[in-house]
């Protein structure tokens, strides 16, 4: 059995299209950032990083428990584990660990940083404002001319490549993105959300409760490392 420490964000979201694409049986273990349950002993000794997700896997490697962070290293951990959605063929496979990596270095930060500027950041940014905004746009045309000549990222196989970005493409309203130019992303996201793993996968991510809305001061200070909690 897998243990997911788990909220709702987009780098959670791709191990939850995992497991139900997979059909691995898993228990659901939140981590509320927002309540700064992160910061615990119990889950600092889970991911010493203190971000979500993490797994647990109670049959690793070894036949005994095995812990996994960072999501995509846990989206490959789970390809091998059950030997799907990788190729076997030794250039797709690494065509898909490459866009794995892009996203991993490049989607993932560049739009979280995005979000944290527009959204989270007081006002007065807008040269980090730009640059964010910038470099997703870069990233989105980058999908766009892939996903122009190829039906997934890699080519004709559906891969933890495309679970990777997914969570982050779709998110277009969050992050104030213009869908209509890149209308192959588009269809691909189209095309993702109706499988039926990918709308079981959002519909337990639907189910967590958070308290975003209602996180204290204390507590956001904490997650964006800012006010008592910076170190600069
Ligand atoms: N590179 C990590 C990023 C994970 C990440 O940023 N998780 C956020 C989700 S909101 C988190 O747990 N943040 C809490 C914090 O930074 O204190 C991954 O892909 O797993």
């Amino acid at each position: 059995m897998i243990d997911l420490y788990a909220l709702t964000s987009p780098n959670v979201q791709k191990i939850f299209i995992m497991l139900e694409e997979c059909e691995l049986p898993y228990n659901i273990k939140p981590v509320d950032v927002w309540k700064s349950e992160q910061f615990t002993p119990e889950f600092t000794e889970i991911n010493p990083l203190q971000k979500v997700p993490a797994i647990v896997d109670s049959e690793g490697p070894a036949g005994t428990p095995y812990t996994v962070i960072e999501s995509g290293a846990i989206l490959l951990y789970l390809a091998e584990k059950t030997g799907k959605f990788i190729p076997h063929d030794p250039v797709k496979r690494n065509d898909v660990i490459q866009w794995l990596m892009v996203q991993m270095a490049n989607l993932g930060p560049m739009c979280g940083q995005l979000v944290h500027f527009f959204r989270f950041a007081p006002a007065g940014n807008d040269y980090g404002n730009s640059r964010y905004r910038t470099m997703v746009n870069k990233l989105f045309d980058l999908y766009e001319q892939r996903l122009a000549a190829h039906p997934f990222v890699i080519g004709a196989d559906y891969t933890i490549a495309d679970m990777a970005a997914f969570p982050w493409l779709r998110n277009v309203d969050l992050l104030g993105i213009d869908i209509s130019t890149r209308p192959h992303v588009k269809a691909w996201i189209d095309k993702i959300s109706a499988r039926d793993a990918v709308k079981r996968a959002y519909a337990k991510i639907g189910a967590i409760k958070s308290v975003r809305d209602t996180a204290t001061n204390d507590d956001k200070d904490r997650f964006f490392g800012r006010g008592k909690y910076a170190h600069a």
